[in-house]
């Protein structure tokens, strides 16, 4: 599909051209999620286009989601991606919302262990420098695709092993009596650095939502504060507005 002749007479500009070649090739089959596309080089070499034009038919298919480049290892077909809304008036955990869908969640750990505080973490969970800091930093995926990136802190007296979650947080604090009742939440955008945008498998810069949750006990202590960071392009937040009295 690559090696036809690209023209000087032929519709708009050469890397446009490019461009929707390899448009076409994805939404024809020829090329999968996941295939990996030739380096810029030889890509030039195949179609007698220079690397110029290469580059700029490759960005604009990497602004566009259409592909997806990893620092060293190269660049590739974008994974079709789940489309979700989310309510934002109910407080619900990762994994039941997932199953509520009749979808299952899955979580990649980055992190489950004890740590000493750090000072945002002292103040939304009132700890003293001396209180240890129960860290869980995961990727929540639903079918493999990554959707969210996960950093719950919780004080070691409510969470004493984090190594107990090994799926969901909420049914280990429900077992417990410390199921979270109320919560607050902070919603902010922002683009992705190189770390967190691989771990989600989109371009580095790509739009995300940052969102701050703390919820709370009926009696008013704080149980988790936890930043997270969802993928833009996966979901879509709604919530049910009432006339203001
Ligand atoms: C949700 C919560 C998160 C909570 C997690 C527990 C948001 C923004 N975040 O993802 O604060 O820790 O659920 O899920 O909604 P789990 O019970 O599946 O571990």
């Amino acid at each position: 599909f690559i090696q036809d002749d690209f023209t000087k007479s032929g519709i708009g500009p050469l890397y446009l051209q490019l461009h929707r070649r390899i448009d076409d090739a994805i939404t024809s089959g020829k090329l999968c999620p996941g295939d990996s596309l030739p380096a810029e080089r030889d890509l030039a070499l195949l179609t007698g286009l220079s690397r110029v034009t290469v580059r700029k038919a490759i960005q604009s298919l990497v602004a566009s989601g259409a592909l997806v480049q990893r620092r060293g290892s190269g660049t590739f077909v974008a994974q079709p991606v789940v489309r979700l809304e989310q309510a934002l008036s109910q407080l619900t955990s990762f994994t039941d919302d997932m199953a509520r869908r009749g979808r299952q969640a899955q979580s990649i750990w980055l992190c489950r262990a004890l740590f000493l505080p750090a000072p945002e973490e002292m103040m939304a969970l009132g700890l003293g420098t001396d209180d240890r800091v129960a860290r869980l930093e995961r990727v929540r995926c639903t079918d493999g695709q990554p959707l969210a990136i996960e950093r719950a802190a919780l004080s070691r007296a409510l969470l004493p092993d984090p190594e107990s979650v090994s799926t969901s947080l909420y049914a280990v604090l429900d077992q417990r009596g410390l199921r979270p009742v109320r919560a607050v939440q902070r919603i902010s955008a922002a683009n992705l650095g190189q770390r967190d945008a691989e771990l989600l498998g989109v371009n580095q810069g790509a739009a995300c939502l940052k969102i701050e949750r703390i919820s709370y006990l009926a009696s008013g202590r704080v149980v988790e504060f936890t930043r997270s960071i969802y993928r833009s392009d996966a979901y879509d937040f709604a919530v049910e507005l009432k006339l203001a009295p």
